[in-house]
């Protein structure tokens, strides 16, 4: 990262600054199908990616890809409907950089939902999965180059890259509303194209619980900014070679259409119930 790099992050965040009149202390990145949680936020600016400087713009049909301030729960948040995945060809650096401008904008915490695969032969499609570790079988990490000190570590510690403290208010909070979770280790992949049959055997023996294509970049960046992560999962089908069945987008979108009520009840009760 260069400083030219820091510049633009500067840049993009002072721009957001101009827009709104106070800190957001929650970040929220909401996956595929995911996003209508953003329309429960009140009080709201909405900023389109395309609009704010040195931002990467979204392409996946299903993303919004705007910005989302507000407040949610009585908590302000910063959330990003819609987000950048490796596959659509974007740099890791366009990838980390909005989870960095959410950090400068004041967020110390940050929820990241995605849907995933089930790989685990115990899950079922629909259930929400709490993630407790991660698996970078990306190829890559966002954190290669130069690195920034203001950000962070040139080697962050990832022991606990998922707060064992926001598990404990998942589920507390799922507890509280009747709402079954699963918990397990996400296994970030590049995609596009979804696993083999292989592939999902190879993950299951790793430990992987579940597959997806995003979340483990901006989950690395946000550790090595310091923030605390919890990350959710919406099991949307099993993997390949689970179920006789094969693997289709329309299942996925399917899927998080029907989790959706549980979703959003559990994400606001957990917002609700994160300390500041
Ligand atoms: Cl089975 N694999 C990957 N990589 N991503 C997914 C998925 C599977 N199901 C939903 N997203």
């Amino acid at each position: 990262m260069s400083q030219s790099r820091m510049d633009e992050l500067q840049e993009s965040v002072n721009y957001i600054k101009n827009k709104i009149d106070f800190e957001p202390q929650l970040a929220l990145i909401l996956g595929s199908g995911l996003g209508v949680l953003a329309e429960e936020i009140t009080d709201k600016i909405e900023i389109s990616y395309g609009e704010i400087p040195n931002f990467p713009t979204s392409t996946v049909e299903g993303h919004a890809g705007q910005l989302v301030i507000g407040k949610l729960e009585g908590r302000k948040v910063v959330t990003m409907q819609g987000r950048f995945h490796y596959y659509e060809g974007y740099d890791m650096s366009a990838i980390t950089f909005p989870v960095r401008v959410m950090k400068l904008l004041g967020a110390e915490k940050l929820v990241v939902t995605n849907s995933a695969g089930g790989v685990n032969r115990n899950f079922n499609v629909g259930d929400l999965m709490l993630i407790n570790d991660h698996l970078n079988l990306m190829g890559t990490n966002p954190l290669i180059g130069s690195n920034q000190d203001e950000l962070g570590p040139r080697f962050p510690d990832m022991s606990e890259a998922y707060s064992n403290q926001l598990i404990t208010v998942a589920e507390r909070v799922a507890d509280d509303k009747g709402l079954s979770l699963r918990k397990g280790v996400y296994t970030g992949m590049s995609g596009p194209s979804y696993e083999t049959p292989a592939e999902v055997r190879m993950i299951n023996q790793l430990g992987g619980d579940a597959v997806g294509m995003s979340t483990v970049p901006e989950v690395i960046t946000a550790n090595h900014a310091g923030m605390e992560v919890l990350g959710i999962s919406c099991i949307t089908n099993m993997a390949a070679g689970i179920l006789a069945e094969p693997l289709s987008h329309d299942e996925v979108i399917e899927t998080t259409q029907k989790v959706k009520p549980k979703f959003i009840s559990l994400v606001e009760g957990i917002v609700k119930a994160i300390s500041n």
